[in-house]
């Protein structure tokens, strides 16, 4: 039996655009993924999100699904443009009644919320209006957003994440084009980063002056980075290895613990790294409660060899290639997911214990981890995911050891996802759910792994 910490958070999420639909109902505005899955070639099989899981005409439903499995948290997003649909301007109502409905639900049942500000679906409006992420103004906007969410949902929510993963915002977003907006650019990425951190420190800032004291919850940021291991002992690839965690965790999290952006990314990157006014480094630091943390897998990584390094795969591979110069390969034992991801547990392990070096020891949750598998279109496939199983338990096992044997302040862990879902380019096409949802007809079916985290929750911890 391998027993967590006392009130360590179990839980499992998703966002808003992956599940809701409802895309046009009850003064819903487009948001940034609307536009860009319906133009044809973005999305696999030019599938959209307009019913997704249909979860907004299935709140009551959904919520029975958690409380069936006992769980104690669940992680979801706001849809920016449900709440305004201009993304500034008028509050819509009807979004906002939403929300009170799923919020009072999980409350009901004993389930805590952990609420997303922005999972990526940026109003369309603001896209188009004052061009979205690479507008300096685009931070005031996020921090009027979100104290309209403070104010109508902070009685209640106590638990905030500013941003899902700006990386992928940034770099799929902006650099390859490869998520809404559909930007390809070697300069926009750093600006649309540089944007989004203000934009989270400026949620905090408002959170901080005029809620927390009074609503007394906690607020961070959670970014997404894979584990980078150097591929021989030589220490040119153990500089690569550690380059590519900066490029790729410290861009966003440098500047909120140390105060600005890794030195090897300003010399690397020069004039096209934006630099911090002295009021908006003074916002930025120390911006977060806790570090949120989305970890999936990892890679090798190694001194270029060849001229050739920038990568062009869209998924796993190193973010702004050309500017860091980092080779990545597979050991070709890993196991890999749906997604060719690797299945890398020891990897979860060394992450933790970077973070909680590089950082200082803060208080770390997992917000994300989890996998997909092949075949579980076939509800009768889907419902024995033993791999799933297997995978979620050999990397709960290394969080148990990076608390247990290396002291890492690791505070909660949260399943990707809760039920299958609108898998952004990769539309329906890719399956990460406990629970297995049948898009033809919306119905929900928990697979194995649903019922095994449930005793792994119940225990608090492995058998
Ligand atoms: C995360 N990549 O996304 C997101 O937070 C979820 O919305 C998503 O469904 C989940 O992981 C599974 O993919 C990522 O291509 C999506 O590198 C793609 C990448 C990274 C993270």
């Amino acid at each position: 039996m391998k027993t967590f910490p006392a009130n360590f958070t179990w839980g499992a999420a998703t966002a808003s655009h992956q599940i809701e639909g409802a895309w046009r109902e009850d003064g819903r505005g487009p948001c940034i993924w609307d536009a860009f899955s319906h133009v044809p070639g973005k999305v696999h099989q030019n599938q959209n999100a307009d019913i997704a899981c249909d979860h907004y005409h299935r709140v009551e439903e959904d919520v029975a699904l958690m409380k069936a499995m006992g769980l104690k948290a669940y992680r979801f997003s706001l849809s920016w443009s449900r709440l305004l649909p201009q993304g500034r301007g008028a509050v819509n109502e009807a979004g906002v009644a939403f929300y009170n409905r799923l919020i009072d639900a999980l409350l009901a049942n004993g389930i805590t919320p952990w609420v997303t500000l922005y999972h990526w679906d940026l109003p369309l409006a603001l896209q188009l209006e004052i061009d979205g992420l690479l507008n300096p103004e685009i931070a005031d906007h996020f921090a009027h957003y979100a104290e309209i969410c403070f104010d109508r949902f902070g009685d209640r929510v106590k638990n905030w994440i500013t941003l899902n993963e700006p990386w992928c915002s940034a770099v799929l977003g902006h650099g390859i084009g490869y998520f809404a907006p559909g930007r390809t650019s070697q300069t926009e990425p750093y600006l649309a980063a540089h944007n989004l951190i203000r934009a989270h420190a400026k949620i905090v800032d408002v959170y901080r002056r005029k809620f927390q004291s009074t609503q007394r919850g906690v607020i961070g940021i959670t970014n997404n980075c894979d584990w980078r291991e150097p591929k021989t002992d030589a220490a040119a690839d153990r500089a690569a290895a550690e380059r590519g965690l900066e490029f790729f965790l410290g861009w966003f999290a440098d500047p909120i613990y140390r105060g600005d952006y890794p030195e090897v990314m300003r010399a690397a990157v020069g004039a096209r790294l934006p630099e911090f006014s002295d009021a908006d480094r003074a916002l930025v630091r120390g911006s977060s409660d806790f570090f949120g943390l989305n970890f999936y897998g990892g890679m090798l990584a190694s001194e270029p060899t060849g001229a050739n390094v920038a990568s062009t795969v869209p998924t796993g591979n190193g973010g702004m290639a050309a500017d860091q110069r980092v080779e990545l390969s597979d050991d070709p034992s890993w196991e890999k997911t749906d997604l060719n991801w690797n299945v890398v547990p020891h990897f979860c392990r060394k992450m933790l214990n970077w973070i909680d070096r590089r950082y200082g020891h803060p208080p770390i949750y997992i917000t994300e981890n989890g996998m997909a598998l092949p075949g579980e279109d076939d509800v009768t496939v889907a419902v024995n995911d033993t791999r799933r199983i297997d995978y979620i338990n050999r990397y709960l096992e290394a969080c148990h050891a990076a608390i247990t044997e290396d002291g890492v302040d690791l505070r909660g862990y949260i399943v990707w996802t809760l039920m299958d879902n609108f898998e952004w380019a990769l539309g329906y096409s890719k399956r990460f759910g406990l629970h297995h949802v049948d898009y033809a007809t919306g119905r929900r079916t928990p697979k194995q792994s649903a019922k095994w985290y449930a005793g792994v929750m119940r225990r608090n911890g492995l058998e």
